[in-house]
């Protein structure tokens, strides 16, 4: 959540495989979110952005800083889906012209069911991946992870056609807005049915699908109750609240002073 570039390598150093960064609820800017990118992916960690909508800006935006994937917050339909993937994949090649390009053709997208509207342009998304630019555009398509979150009462209703969507890899729970949508206090979901409810249908929709399921999760003992349950991807808290509960329990150690 924190802008620089010193802090995301620090954090990409403690043994993550991917670092999430948060230009949803984060103070990050495009600029911060470039240079966090590169940090990460300079040590060997993924670097995920959290997009602040699924709007095709913000996702050509992250995919050009070279980041290996997207999270998209409030994913509430299929449609809308369909256009996130169509937002970051480049379009297919369906023409080549042999005598510019010989065999093969340097550029050329493979044709997939993953053909999209993406531009071509970036000069950092390849050098992030350690491509030549060529190699990028012809492998981003498959390479490329797309994350939603489903955390509200129509993302919840729909989530079955929503992990259906070709080149949706990922349905990421999101508890605490889930549990908000459903009624309820969001940071009680731990403790309330219907939410827990809910979590395993996403889960359920997930798997069925062929896709993977993903939780925020704020300790380790709630990683691992979601990967015994059968979640594949979980973050782990943030560094805002790191900093804060760190600091706040130290200096209670310190109250008799
Ligand atoms: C949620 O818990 O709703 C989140 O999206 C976490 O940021």
């Amino acid at each position: 959540m924190f802008p620089g570039a010193a802090l995301a390598r620090m954090i990409a150093q403690i043994g993550y495989d991917f670092v999430l960064i948060d230009c949803e609820h984060g103070n990050i800017d495009d600029s911060a979110m470039h240079a966090a990118v590169s940090a990460v992916a300079a040590e060997g960690v993924s670097p995920l952005v959290r997009i602040p909508a699924p709007d095709n800006v913000y996702i050509k935006r992250a995919l050009d800083s070279g980041a290996h994937g997207i999270l998209c917050p409030s994913m509430s339909t299929a449609k809308e889906a369909r256009s996130l993937v169509s937002y970051a994949k480049f379009p297919a090649t369906t023409k080549v012209v042999p005598s510019m390009f010989p065999n093969p053709p340097p550029l050329q997208v493979p044709n997939s069911k993953l053909s999209g509207i993406r531009g071509v342009g970036s000069a950092f998304a390849h050098a992030v991946f350690r491509q030549t630019m060529a190699d990028y555009i012809r492998t981003a398509n498959r390479n490329t992870f797309i994350a939603v979150q489903i955390e509200t009462l129509e993302g919840l209703e729909n989530c079955e056609e929503i992990a259906k969507v070709d080149g949706i890899d990922l349905l990421f729970i999101g508890p605490n807005d889930l549990s908000s949508s459903l009624g309820y206090p969001p940071l009680e979901h731990e403790a309330i049915p219907e939410v827990q409810e809910a979590i395993k249908r996403v889960l359920t929709a997930a798997h069925e699908a062929g896709k993977y399921a993903g939780m925020f999760c704020t300790a380790s003992e709630h990683v691992h109750r979601r990967f015994e349950q059968g979640f594949d991807l979980m973050n782990l808290g943030g560094d805002v609240v790191a900093l804060m509960e760190w600091n706040e329990a130290q200096l209670k150690k310190l109250s008799d002073i």
